[in-house]
């Protein structure tokens, strides 16, 4: 069989946001999870975001792809299986397995996405654009199912790409690339997409948009809130706020409460009270220098073992193995 997918979504996934959330309104300060964004509104915000002028991390990540993908699966000992978490359209993934092709070394493609229906168009196009190509997809929250990727006995290349690692705290991180390490064989290789440390005006500008489309963007996660937990928030009642935390070398992006309020949510029997001026963590997106990521991929049991930057050096792709 070409194409093999396996779902692994179930009534756990509705609780555990129920949980989630109630557990973030309740905390002081207050703080909503990044993946809850992403509805398909939300999706399609992103896809929006990508095409600001403003926003540079998806281009500068597709120009490295384009330009180097050949040295990255060469760096990388030419691995028969490409594993992508958070594969979506998998529209970068492309340059990654016409390297592989030309390199004569792809045999699977292993998507694993949240999303059902976008891992089935693509698994789809791509054995359609890569003959013999084997789709072997995961449906699930990578967070929860690592564990349920395929071996691979020739060599496999787990691709993170889009900066995502970013979205998680330190300690997440350090736990995430843990278990990643674990289920990694020698011939392993992860290949991780990271923004760069850069100047505050920059990135505050990647963040706060001059359309407004990144503010419409993170009020979104209210209207999911609204939809999915019976909540009454008034998405005028807040604002966006992006700023770069210096010493934590990340942006710190949060919505303020614009005068003091009540939300009620049926769906948690829960109300909670927003001061005038409150603000509530949305995501944190941590930018990073080589040296801080190799310090990172060490404490998590890995090695650095490829730098790839674009021209600028705004984005880089690593490349690290189980140490
Ligand atoms: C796709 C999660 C990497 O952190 O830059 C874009 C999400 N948030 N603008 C990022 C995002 C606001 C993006 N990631």
């Amino acid at each position: 069989m070409t194409i093999a997918i396996e779902v692994h979504l179930d009534a756990d996934t509705a609780l555990q946001m129920a949980a989630d959330v109630r557990a973030g309104l309740l905390a002081e300060p207050k703080e909503l999870a990044p993946k809850y964004f992403y509805d398909e509104r939300g999706s399609q915000l992103f896809e929006r975001i990508t095409e600001l002028e403003e926003y540079y991390p998806t281009r500068a990540e597709r120009s490295i792809l384009a330009g180097r993908s050949a040295e990255i699966v060469s760096a990388a000992g030419a691995p028969r299986t490409l594993v992508e978490l958070g594969s979506g359209s998998a529209s970068k993934t492309r340059h990654l397995l016409s390297a592989m092709r030309d390199a004569g070394c792809l045999r699977t493609y292993v998507p694993v996405d949240i999303s059902e229906e976008i891992t089935y168009e693509t698994a789809e196009s791509l054995v359609g654009e890569y003959p013999g190509l084997a789709v072997r997809g995961l449906v699930c929250d990578f967070e929860h199912h690592l564990e349920r990727i395929p071996d691979g006995a020739h060599g496999r290349l787990i691709a993170f790409l889009g900066g995502t690692v970013g979205n998680l705290y330190p300690a997440d991180r350090r736990a995430f690339l843990a278990r990643l390490a674990a289920l990694m064989g020698p011939g392993d290789r992860l290949l991780l997409g990271t923004d760069l440390v850069k100047d505050s005006a920059r990135l505050e500008a990647a963040y706060d948009d001059s359309e407004g489309v990144t503010a419409e963007f993170n009020k979104n996660v209210l209207e999911v809130l609204n939809r999915e937990l019976g909540g009454d928030f008034d998405l005028d009642g807040f604002e966006h706020v992006a700023r770069f935390d210096a010493d934590e070398a990340r942006m710190d992006i949060r919505l303020r409460s614009l005068a003091e309020q009540t939300v009620r949510l049926d769906g948690l029997d829960l109300t909670v009270g927003f001061a005038a001026g409150e603000e509530m963590r949305t995501e944190i997106s941590s930018k990073f220098t080589r040296e801080r990521l190799e310090a990172v991929y060490e404490e998590a049991g890995m090695a650095m073992d490829g730098w790839f930057t674009d021209e600028p050096g705004d984005y880089a792709l690593s490349l690290a193995r189980p140490s």
